[in-house]
């Protein structure tokens, strides 16, 4: 621990130093994996078992050429940002439709990447027809269990062999604003707890693993890795995945979201030390939605108002993938988008935008170059035997 401290310092004061060498190996280690630019993200992180991701939007994945190349040429995993949502592949009960997920699960292949199924068991995002059917009492418990199970069953088996990580539950834990938390931690309001109890959750697992016995099944939240303050969200994500796994439940992994905001500040050592104590319990983790918004002058233009938002966001996307890499068991960094024109915040947060690593005119930000950096610092340190060793 001690000694991949000092990688990190050493790697933060070189990347102030160093400038991206301008030639390394291309992908190296991955023979399936295609030509890609040699300093790019995917083909840096690939020297030191790192994969390196984005979201993906169908509405611009193929069609938008630009965006399409950024994709195929910076990252080595995708995750659909909506398109294997419930409420996109079932709108109607019992008619599924696979056609936009199956068209990055292609693109993934002809690419070289993986994919990060996202997501089975949310509260948001269901279809219509479960959410009245639940409200009006037309579907009851016992059928909205078996419900759950046809759908955790279906999506993992039309996917099986193709997803390398799923987020099987997604946001089930209580925040500090939240009104009914449970005494561990989970949120009494949630949607499938309220409904089913807490048990779903592990039976969620159970049923994924039984559709695909070979797909990584991951828990992913926000604020799981100390960004909450009082670390209270991450205790209660340790301990029940702790519990989870010594009674035999198949999960495999802790995604951490990181969506930041350059307002809160950031704690970068508790972030790491989180990621290393979910590692210990056995667990592989990743940084599954990163981004990191600051107040903005528009929601068109997305320039920083403050100088400090401004170094800030470059500053805590990469101390983010710095605790990735000095976490063994982190085995995917991902960014929640491609450029700040296609971004879910400027419609969630108001006044503030400029979260992503490609500006509203798919130009890199000083985020990319400064991940890019960490990457070549990474790798480096691969190299001489040291540092993000081997999944
Ligand atoms: O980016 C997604 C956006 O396009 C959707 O409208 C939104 C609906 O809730 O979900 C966004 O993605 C979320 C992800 O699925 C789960 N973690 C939070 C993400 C941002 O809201």
């Amino acid at each position: 621990m001690k000694l991949r401290r000092q990688i990190a310092a050493a790697a933060a004061t070189a990347a102030v130093l160093m400038l991206v060498p301008s030639a390394v190996a291309a992908a190296a280690g991955d023979p399936k994996a295609p030509a890609v630019p040699s300093d790019s993200l995917r083909a840096l992180g690939a020297q030191q078992n790192l994969r390196v991701g984005t979201a993906v939007d169908d509405a611009h994945l193929n069609t938008d050429q630009p965006y399409t190349a950024i994709v195929a040429d910076q990252f080595s995993v995708v995750t659909a940002e909506n398109a294997m949502k419930w409420e996109s592949v079932e709108p109607t009960r019992g008619s599924y439709d696979w056609a936009a997920a199956d068209r990055l699960v292609a693109f993934a292949g002809q690419h070289g990447q993986e994919v990060r199924g996202h997501t089975l068991l949310w509260h948001n995002q269901l279809p219509g027809w479960l959410t009245t059917g639940v409200a009006d009492g037309t579907i009851g418990k016992a059928e909205l269990r078996e419900i759950l199970h046809k759908h955790v069953t279906d999506e993992v088996t039309h996917f099986r062999g193709k997803i390398w990580q799923w987020d099987v539950a997604n946001e089930v834990f209580a925040n500090s604003w939240d009104a009914n938390p449970l005494p561990n931690g989970l949120n009494g309001d949630d949607f499938w707890i309220k409904n089913l109890g807490e048990g779903v959750i592990a039976d969620a697992f159970r049923w994924a693993h039984q559709a695909d016995p070979k797909a990584l099944l991951f828990y992913n939240d926000y604020n799981a890795a100390g960004q909450d303050g009082s670390n209270a969200k991450f205790q209660a994500v340790h301990d029940y995945f702790a519990k989870l796994r010594a009674q035999g439940v198949p999960v495999d992994g802790i995604g951490e979201q990181g969506h930041l905001d350059t307002q809160y500040g950031f704690d970068a050592q508790r972030f790491q030390n989180d990621l290393q104590s979910y590692a210990d319990l056995g667990l592989k983790v990743a940084v599954t939605e990163a981004d990191v918004r600051t107040f903005v002058n528009n929601a068109t233009e997305q320039v920083p108002t403050s100088q400090l938002g401004e170094f800030a966001q470059p500053y805590e996307f990469s101390e983010m993938l710095k605790a990735c890499q000095l976490v063994t068991q982190c085995i995917s960094f991902t960014a929640w988008g491609v450029y700040d024109g296609d971004s879910w915040i400027p419609g969630t947060f108001a006044g503030t935008g400029y979260g992503l690593l490609y500006d509203v005119n798919m130009k890199p930000k000083p985020a990319y170059v400064a991940l890019q950096q960490d990457l070549a610092i990474g790798a480096d340190a691969a190299h001489r035997g040291k540092g993000h060793g081997p999944k």
